[in-house]
């Protein structure tokens, strides 16, 4: 199992990201606790020296198995499913803007809140629209470049758009692209799937990317959920992607990074 976390190219406001500040002093951190990779949080591909990431993880032999999109979102308000047309067009474009530095890192362009949520006013099959055609559109993009998109299932607390695993798959049968799947979470799985674990099962080979935190979005190991029986399900799939702790900087962020890791390479033992 590889392991990697989330870290914030520049400050953001998004809490459930552990890493903020310093990028390389992060990195280095990062891969002397032993994860395998770090997956970018990133606005605005065309505001980071992508040259200069790449030197700083790999100096470090580290993997960027991911890239985040939600902070175009929480922070620009962009989203694929806004009444604005020219809303919805930048949205398309900055995940197109994605695509080459993915493409370098081979990594997985996350679709998070980028989706947006349905507006006051929009209609959800208008939304699912807007979000079906957005999809199609950013997939044939990202093909040519061997590109896949993720897009994750998120609590209905923050989206009223694709909630779960049953409407995510859903979802990617209705884009139809080979290069569509899911990433799921484990922090929206404990809040809306009957069994975890049966949802890994049916999503299978569409899962794409894996995000870890506990039921309290706190690090693995900090709250009830069992990760010694996820990672044994995802082992069983034959998942061979990164799992990516997502969760909140408490006690703080250092203690937070090396619990996870600890945790998750103990649990990982029992399972083999
Ligand atoms: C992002 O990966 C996520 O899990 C969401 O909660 C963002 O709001
Ligand atoms: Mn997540």
């Amino acid at each position: 199992m590889k392991f990697s976390i989330v870290l914030s190219t520049h400050a953001a406001q998004f809490q459930a990201v552990a890493f903020k500040g310093d990028f390389e002093a992060n990195v280095a951190k990062i891969a002397g606790w032993g994860y395998d990779g770090v997956e970018l949080a990133i606005r605005d591909p065309n505001l980071v020296d992508a040259g200069a990431l790449e030197r700083v993880v790999r100096a470090h032999h580290l993997a960027v198995p991911a890239i985040g999109t939600g902070q175009a979102w929480g922070e620009e308000g962009l989203s694929f499913t806004d009444p604005d047309p020219a809303i919805r067009s930048a949205a398309i474009q900055r995940v197109k803007d994605h695509v080459p530095l993915a493409a370098r890192f081979g990594a997985v362009i996350i679709i998070g809140l980028l989706r947006g949520i349905v507006k006051p006013g929009v209609d959800h099959e208008q939304a699912m629209g807007w979000l079906v055609g957005a999809l199609q559109e950013c997939c044939q993009a990202a093909e040519p470049a061997g590109v896949k998109l993720a897009l994750e299932p998120i609590n209905r607390y923050e989206t009223t758009l694709i909630n779960n695993v049953e409407q995510g798959l859903d979802l990617v049968g209705r884009v139809g692209a080979s290069n569509m799947g899911l990433l799921l979470d484990t922090f929206h799985m404990n809040i809306e799937e009957p069994s975890i674990e049966e949802s890994i099962r049916r999503a299978g080979d569409r899962i794409f990317h894996f995000h870890v935190a506990d039921s309290n979005r706190w690090y693995p190991g900090a709250g009830h959920l069992d990760f010694r029986s996820l990672l044994s399900v995802l082992q069983d799939i034959g998942y061979d992607g990164f799992v990516s702790g997502e969760f909140m900087p408490l006690p703080d962020a250092d203690t937070a990074a090396q619990r996870a890791i600890d945790h998750l390479r103990r649990v990982t033992r029992q399972v083999r």
